[in-house]
């Protein structure tokens, strides 16, 4: 039988991912897009012939409704989120609404459609399993280190509080409905598809630009926050392992590695051959009200139940993304010139 997943957040990086990773292991591939035309869909055109997409909005009910019952889906993933953990202090209702409220929107669609109710506790082979993208901004103020899955949370921003919210929410379904609803509380997890918002891709698309004499200075805030960073196609692969267990349960994934801000910096600029401090400025606008300053996975058990291991270290991480970078801003400097020799 082709299994069927429906993926919300599919034009973000997770999404991609984890598209091209379902198609790999023969779903059947439906995506929920935002907006008309929405621009970002060009994002998974190499796609467009494989997934079946269908429109809704995390903020729209009935839209989660009909697209569970339009792709009739055996998983569920809910990747859809305002995801820039800075925006959560400017527009904190709005996050709240998506990354909060949306989790709970997505639970009652798959609850509606599934006929689910407290008196009826479905059998495991007919269920939707569900997957909510928790995080490790969940954590905030950390009570100990490493952190694992029954770490208190002290979240340190709107954006991480509504991801406390939908965590709790996913859990209480499995509580209440029976429901087969994990939550993955992953740790950063970058690649060259990430938003040019996101500190390492911020720095590595600077770099690339520095590199070719076209930028000099790069802006950054806190270089003393610690994270865990791994890559996300490392961390779909656990994701969808998940959501293959004989029962729910939350999972911590990420590397267990610690890096700096000012580590990602300097590993960036040693790729092509740069010394970061000749570039680097500090711009106290860019620290935030509310800093999360050190995180780190104890992923003893993805490792041991999901059998799930990181493919890719930090430095290569980096490196990957430095020279991602860089091959894009030769092609775009390469066909800048082209257009001025074309006199356009
Ligand atoms: P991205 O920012 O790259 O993608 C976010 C996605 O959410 C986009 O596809 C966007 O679609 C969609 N989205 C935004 N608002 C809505 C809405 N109202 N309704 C439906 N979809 C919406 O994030 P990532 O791929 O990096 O992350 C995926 C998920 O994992 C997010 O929930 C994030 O919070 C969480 N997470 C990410 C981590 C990371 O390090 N990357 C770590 C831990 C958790 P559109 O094109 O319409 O804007
Ligand atoms: P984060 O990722 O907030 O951890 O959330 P981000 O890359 O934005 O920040 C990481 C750390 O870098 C520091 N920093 C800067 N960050 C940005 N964006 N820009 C800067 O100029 C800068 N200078 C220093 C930050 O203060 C922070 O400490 C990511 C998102 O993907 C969330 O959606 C996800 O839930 C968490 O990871 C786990």
């Amino acid at each position: 039988m082709t299994k069927r997943a429906l993926i919300t957040g599919i034009t973000g990086q997770d999404g991609s991912y984890l598209a091209e990773h379902l198609l790999e292991q023969g779903y059947q591939v439906w995506g929920l897009i935002r907006g008309q035309a929405n621009p970002r869909k060009s994002r998974v055109s190499r796609l467009l012939g494989d997934v079946t997409f269908v429109d809704g909005d995390l903020m729209d009910q009935a839209s989660l409704v009909s697209a569970v019952d339009a792709a009739q889906p055996h998983e569920v993933y809910n990747l859809g989120a305002i995801s820039f953990v800075p925006m959560s202090w400017q527009q904190s209702e709005l996050v709240t609404e998506v990354n909060g409220m949306g989790v709970l929107r997505m639970l009652e669609a798959i609850r509606v459609v599934s006929g689910l109710s407290g008196s009826r506790t479905p059998t495991v082979d007919n269920q939707i399993r569900f997957y909510q993208a928790s995080s490790s901004e969940m954590f905030g103020k950390v009570a100990e280190t490493p952190q694992r899955e029954t770490t208190t949370f002290h979240p340190r921003s709107p954006y991480g509080v509504a991801k406390a919210y939908g965590h709790f929410i996913t859990r209480n379904y499995r509580e209440s409905f029976g429901m087969y609803g994990v939550s993955g509380m992953l740790f950063n997890h970058e690649s060259p598809r990430r938003g040019a918002e996101f500190v390492t891709r911020k720095i590595t698309l600077a770099v690339a630009q520095i590199k070719l004499g076209l930028q000099d200075k790069l802006r950054l805030g806190n270089l003393d926050a610690v994270r865990d960073w791994g890559y996300a196609g490392d961390y779909v692969r656990a994701m969808h392992l998940m959501l293959q267990q004989p029962t729910a349960g939350d999972y911590v994934v990420g590397t267990g590695k610690m890096h700096s801000v000012r580590d990602a910096v300097r590993i960036a600029f040693e790729c092509v051959g740069l010394d970061w401090r000749d570039h680097v400025v500090i711009d106290p606008a860019l620290v935030r009200p509310a800093e999360v300053e050190t995180l780190c996975a104890d992923n003893t058990r993805a490792r041991t139940e999901l059998g799930w291991e990181p493919e890719v270290d930090f430095t290569r991480l980096m490196q990957m993304m430095v020279e991602s970078d860089l091959r894009q801003a030769e092609r775009e400097r390469e066909f800048g010139d082209l257009l001025v020799s074309a006199g356009w």
